[in-house]
């Protein structure tokens, strides 16, 4: 408890450099948490600035304070000097310094007070103080859980609001998957009173699709769609052709796997992308299976139970070789585990 009130007293005192920095890739919830935290610390008269490792998709650019956000990979020498001169920084939506490249080495280099805020399994041990629970939907849960138990709920804006709800949304695939608690409809409920507006946010980050992403979704699905019926699993493999042939963005890729999960009867899907240094590989799952297991055991992964990333430094075809051929033999494990 001690540790809290130090943290306390640090964000209830004067004047902090902050840094805040989100995983690799950012989705809504690294980014929604992130922004949402900067709103409220500027708020609490710090000077703030997030830092991310590299780009993340155009459909967060509506979020407030997206136009002071620092990528890593733009500005490596001073995204060094704001982690190395800094107070405290903050990590949020993930728990292991490897998900930020090198940026990773920089923080762990670094004097500053260190905070963990997320929802991951397998938290590694770099920060002073971790608000970290598994049980939480997303990570803007915990932020907003966080500013509250501060007793600062009213400094909660429409903008913030708005961030936190997107990170929610979208982690708990549009209050659908089994994340989506009573809790995370109650704090949507005081999002939303706070201002939110949901259906505006579910617009921005859903429906801002461009030709070339319909277009290629489209593409993948008569293409590139894979459906073991006997596995219960469905994947797509995408080759690096396929996303220059569609002019990919980051993020174009994003929640595709999910169309080989609503297969009728399909428990696994996965998405193999081929990118410049490996195949980049996406899990969903549904029930019990749980497939960060799974992708921490065979590709350099993890994640939550029901939603995992992983890589391969294999081909393409031997990366969905493989995957096919550990499928049949742990279909026993996968299927019945509790
Ligand atoms: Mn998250």
């Amino acid at each position: 408890m001690q540790q809290l009130e130090d943290f306390k007293s640090k964000i209830n005192g004067p004047k902090q450099k902050i840094v805040i920095t989100t995983h690799h890739k950012p989705d809504a919830d690294a980014l929604g948490s992130s922004l949402g935290l900067k709103a409220y610390l500027d708020k609490k008269g710090h000077k703030v600035t997030v830092i991310t490792p590299s780009d993340y998709p155009a459909f967060l650019y509506w979020m407030k304070g997206n136009d002071t956000v620092i990528n890593y990979e733009e500005y490596p020498q001073k995204s060094a000097e704001l982690v190395a001169t800094a107070d405290m920084i903050f990590a949020t939506d993930f728990s292991c310094l490897s998900r930020i490249n090198d940026l990773g080495e920089l923080v762990q280099r670094s004097k500053a007070y260190k905070v963990n805020i997320d929802h991951h399994q397998d938290p590694k041990d770099f920060a002073d103080i971790r608000v970290w629970d598994t049980a939480a939907a997303a990570t803007c849960e915990l932020v907003y859980q966080l500013i509250v138990d501060m007793g600062d709920k009213d400094l909660i804006d429409k903008e913030m609001a708005e961030c936190l709800y997107a990170g929610i949304m979208t982690d708990t695939g549009g209050f659908r998957h089994p994340n989506t608690t009573k809790n995370v409809h109650l704090v949507v409920a005081e999002l939303i009173d706070l201002g939110a507006d949901g259906s505006r946010v579910t617009r921005m980050i859903y429906d801002t699709n461009s030709v070339n992403r319909l277009k290629f979704i489209g593409f993948a699905l008569s293409e590139r769609l894979v459906i073991l019926p006997h596995l219960q699993a469905a994947y797509f493999a995408i080759t690096k052709e396929d996303l220059e042939k569609y002019h990919s963005k980051t993020g174009d890729t994003e929640g595709i796997v999910n169309y080989a999960l609503s297969l009728e009867g399909i428990k696994i899907a996965a998405l193999f992308t081929e990118r410049e240094d490996a195949i980049k590989i996406s899990f969903r799952s549904v029930e019990d299976v749980a497939v960060n297991k799974f992708a921490a055991e065979f590709f350099d992964g993890g994640g939550h139970k029901n939603a995992s990333g992983g890589k391969s430094y294999l081909g393409l075809k031997e990366t969905t070789d493989r995957f096919e051929q550990l499928l049949a033999e742990k279909k026993e494990e996968l299927y019945n585990q509790k």
